[in-house]
């Protein structure tokens, strides 16, 4: 059923942004896409915005008229300091402040388990923990998740923060075996985060019903997210093609898994 008259989908070009583009269609009149690389013909009940998100005015532009932001875009790996202050920090800044100028009353942010990453394992965390980002890449979506924070509280943007785990069309590795997210998963999720009646700053994971789990999620629960897809009709195949890791390793006793073994990305050869 047609809720929303416009929702803007930002990172519409990438991994996860052309699940959404075709998942959140039916809940909008009209689904504004935005990105920086093509994003191809618009369809009949689309618009489509080229255009960098550290571009102010153009962030301005295309959060006019709209009823909902679901923020997906950005750098989703780790990156070199200019590169994640550009196009995370910066974007996610002009994001929020574009929407409190234009009016704009949620936002559906895709943070990350990276924002979390330094936990062990072994601490089954909630929502509600202190940030312990394993990259600059998980400070960035910390940062964004407390602006999202200020701007709640200060400025009334509602906003759900999407710890997404690992969203792939199946686990790749053991520690995804904890983290996946099916696409049909992400889609109900958005879909209940944009749907909910009072949100607030609310932060939820973005798992599926897999058996393992690192995190409590009971803040999902809360707003009618009940996943469908569980990672355990993959477990045969990874534990016979995928080497299982070092139990010692701290990429296999953090959550954040191989992101806290990367060297700070500023030392890499370009
Ligand atoms: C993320 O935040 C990345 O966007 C994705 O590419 C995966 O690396 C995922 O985390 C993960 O932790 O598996």
């Amino acid at each position: 059923m047609t809720q929303f008259n416009r929702i803007l989908l930002t990172g519409a070009g990438g991994g996860l942004g052309k699940i959404l583009r075709q998942g959140l269609a039916p809940l909008c009149k009209t689904l504004r896409l935005s990105d920086r690389v093509d994003l191809g013909e618009a369809a009949l009940n689309e618009e489509i915005v080229i255009a960098d998100l550290d571009d102010m005015d153009a962030v301005m532009e295309m959060t006019k008229d709209v009823d909902a932001v679901a923020h997906f875009g950005g750098k989703s790996v780790e990156g070199k300091y200019k590169e994640i202050l550009h196009s995370n920090i910066m974007g996610g800044y002009h994001v929020y402040e574009a929407c409190r100028l234009n009016g704009v009353p949620r936002i559906v942010y895709a943070s990350s388990n990276h924002a979390i990453g330094y936990y062990p394992r072994t601490q089954r965390i909630d929502d509600s923990v202190p940030h312990r980002p394993d990259t600059l890449y998980g400070v960035s979506k910390a940062f964004v998740e407390d602006l999202a924070s200020l701007y709640y509280d200060k400025h009334g943007i509602e906003t759900v923060s999407l710890r997404i785990g690992s969203s792939f069309p199946e686990p790749r590795d053991h520690r995804m075996l904890a983290t996946w997210l099916s696409y049909d998963d992400l889609i109900q999720l958005v879909t209940c985060s944009l749907k909910a009646h009072h949100v607030g700053n609310h932060v939820v994971y973005g798992v599926s019903d897999n058996n393992e789990q690192f995190w409590d999620n009971a803040s999902a629960r809360l707003i009618g997210y009940v996943p469908k897809d569980s990672s355990e009709s993959y477990r045969e195949k990874i534990e016979k093609n995928v080497e299982r890791p070092d139990r010692t390793d701290p990429s296999v006793i953090c959550c954040g898994g191989m992101y806290v073994n990367y060297p700070h990305w500023d030392d890499k050869e370009d």
